[in-house]
């Protein structure tokens, strides 16, 4: 075992920082025990309101209720433009960095107030109104941003479809959320690589026939097929608008926007939240845990298609008036060095990003980093999966030469904004653990009757009060909301996560306790990837599970039960990988496919997985109770014929 080492706050980190440790204590104790006063504070101080609330809150966690400044006005583009224009026009609202290190730009917050304003006035002209939804699929280029802000400008919901996804998976998130505006580029640019956007929402449009409106942001020049009256250029048709659009005062809980998730079943959900809780949560967040001081240049390396690029490259980072990095490339391109050289290049005080990328760049050994200065940075930060202790040290030491904290944020898609953090001020660091809880956050520890742990101990990890920016429905589905999250442990709601408390009080993430693999921080449930192979007519059966991987944290095992007559061959295994990549997107295909000429079942027919994760796990001392299979000598095959050894 790694021995952890206690990290505890430096002195010149806690005389920069907003909060100390008292300042955490005595704030922490205020959000939970007079939650109206503490929040009635902080939405003053955070955001701009049009019209204040009627009342600071009301929910009801057993029916999965949560409201939050009910009655209030205000509006999202307008707290993160508009209200900063008059100091701070000139300032950079947006540094873009082009996956060719050449190309970058500067984006202003009178520009940004410009772009967006004039694409808003576009989709109000194709139609578009409060409430419609808009389907958001991009590359990580600043238009990406002005999408989603012109959304919010006009009280539009957008649904962000990460670039990843395939055309038949995009095909099902726009008619799911029934959006008849679709919003593009040509082509993305990744790695040097490109990829066919524009080509894919066409493929997706084949079954969209209420999609009236596609506009294409013109990235690489490359080709694409056109279809005259639907689509329209970006550049072209905001020349023919002007750029004065005002900005829609919304409800606090008027939605925002959507975005979709994987589960523990086949289909993903698409989650709703709304607007003036979602934006307290991402602006309080933004300044508390990454220590946010004007001037600060702050880059989160994730994707504006996963939730982390919602709340903390657009609308935390923008809410404050920060300055936000938006990184069109990956990590390890043209080299293993990228990431530092964009930190020197743009003076990057802040540095956010996930577990897996450091993951694989430490293999790559400290020279790529140590050939760049770092100097700038003052605080780094991780989210997405859990961060193993050697990486954290790595983090530390070869990247942040052991001067800047590191934030370990825990939090999810539906719960809007991090939960679980610590802060850089006020909490001593432990490699591995997000922590402590943030303001008004109650997590409990359940155990399997459902009742809280007192203590330090292991359960599964539930939250016990609402909190401003928590999921408010799931698109469509209402019902299967109160289901997956309120009613497996009614008064709380579920995360999905295990974890464990130390005698400090500090949470140590252990992963998912359902359904869910996190692969490289994305979720995808094993129903999904399931779903897509036994699709092929060759396949009468599979099974997918989890393992754990060097680099991606969880690699994706699936074990597969051929037709009657159908031969196993590689060739059959590349179509397998193949049709997972159409059906959801390269990201999801399984690293290791086992043939299984039986799956391990009970007698009432059910898989059990638990076996199956063992053996993928390559864990044999244990395989548990195995009297309930129909066939124990299934089990033993597939141990023979393992492929994680
Ligand atoms: C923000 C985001 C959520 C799931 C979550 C958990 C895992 C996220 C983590 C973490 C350990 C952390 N997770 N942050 N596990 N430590 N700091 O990633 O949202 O894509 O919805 O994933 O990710 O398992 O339940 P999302």
């Amino acid at each position: 075992m790694f021995e952890i080492t206690r990290h505890p706050v430096q002195d010149a980190v806690r005389q920069r920082a907003h909060l100390d440790k008292d300042a955490y204590l005595r704030l922490y104790q205020q959000s939970v025990e007079q939650p109206d006063t503490f929040w009635a504070e902080q939405a003053k101080a955070f955001l701009d309101w049009f019209k204040p609330w009627d009342q600071v809150h009301s929910s009801d966690l057993a029916q999965g209720r949560a409201e939050w400044f009910k009655g209030g006005q205000l509006n999202v583009a307008y707290n993160c433009i508009d209200r900063h224009l008059q100091q701070r026009g000139e300032q950079v609202a947006i540094i873009w960095e082009g996956d060719n290190p050449a190309e970058s730009a500067h984006i202003t917050y009178n520009k940004l107030h410009h772009n967006v304003s004039r694409l808003a006035n576009v989709l109000k002209r194709r139609g578009v109104k409060k409430g419609d939804r808009v389907c958001i699929y991009m590359p990580m280029i600043p238009e990406a941003a002005y999408a989603m802000l012109a959304c919010a400008r006009i009280g539009a919901v957008h649904s962000v479809v990460f670039g990843g996804f395939s055309p038949d998976a995009l095909r099902d998130r726009i008619l799911d959320a029934d959006c008849r505006t679709v919003i593009t580029a040509d082509e993305g640019v990744r790695g040097g690589k490109y990829i066919p956007l524009k080509n894919n929402v066409d493929k997706a449009l084949q079954s969209c026939p209420n999609v009236s409106t596609v506009v294409v942001v013109e990235r690489t020049q490359g080709d694409v097929a056109w279809v005259e009256g639907r689509d329209l250029w970006y550049h072209q048709a905001l020349k023919e608008v002007d750029a004065d659009c005002p900005a829609e005062p919304m409800d606090a809980e008027d939605p925002l926007f959507i975005l979709y998730t994987s589960g523990s079943t086949g289909k993903p959900k698409g989650v709703l939240h709304t607007t003036g809780g979602y934006l307290l949560g991402a602006a309080m967040t933004h300044k508390y845990v990454f220590d946010y001081h004007e001037g600060d240049v702050y880059w989160c390396t994730a994707d504006v298609g996963w939730v982390t690029g919602h709340s903390y490259i657009v609308y935390g980072p923008l809410a404050n008036a920060a300055t936000t990095l938006m990184f069109e490339g990956v990590p390890n391109y043209p080299d293993a060095s990228r990431f530092w050289q964009v930190i020197d290049k743009h003076q990057v005080n802040t540095f956010y990003t996930a577990p897996t990328a450091l993951r694989a760049l430490m293999r790559e050994g400290e020279a790529p980093v140590k050939a760049t200065s770092r100097s700038s940075l003052r605080l780094l930060g991780t989210v997405g999966e859990p961060i193993n202790p050697e990486a954290w040290e790595w983090y530390f030491h070869v990247v942040g030469d052991m001067r800047c904290p590191i934030v370990d944020t825990w939090w999810q898609t539906e719960t809007g904004s991090i939960l679980i953090t610590p802060l850089p001020g006020a909490t001593d660091l432990k490699p591995g653990s997000a922590t402590r809880p943030f303001f008004g956050v109650q997590p409990v520890l359940l155990d399997e009757q459902g009742k809280e742990i007192e203590g330090p101990g292991a359960g599964v990890l539930a939250i016990k009060a609402s909190w401003p920016s928590q999921i408010r429905s799931v698109y469509g589905d209402h019902q299967r909301m109160v289901d997956t999250y309120f009613k497996p442990y009614p008064g709380y709601y579920f995360t999905g996560d295990g974890a464990r408390r130390d005698e400090d009080g500090y949470y140590w993430i252990t992963g998912r306790v359902d359904d869910v693999i996190n692969v490289s921080g994305h979720r995808i449930g094993t129903a999904e990837v399931e779903s897509a192979l036994v699709l092929h007519d060759a396949v009468a059966e599979a099974a997918v599970v989890g393992y754990p991987h060097d680099v991606k944290g969880q690699g994706i095992y699936a074990y597969v039960t051929l037709m009657n007559g159908q031969e196993p061959s590689d060739e059959l295994k590349k179509d397998l990988l193949t049709l997972v990549g159409k059906e959801i997107g390269s990201f999801a295909k399984p690293e290791l496919i086992q043939w299984a000429p039986g799956l391990p079942k009970t007698r009432s027919g059910k898989i059990m997985r638990r076996i199956l994760r063992k053996i993928a796990c390559n864990e044999l001392e244990d395989m548990g109770d195995t009297s309930t299979l129909a066939d124990p000598s299934v089990v033993d095959s597939l141990i023979e014929q393992r492929l994680n050894r």
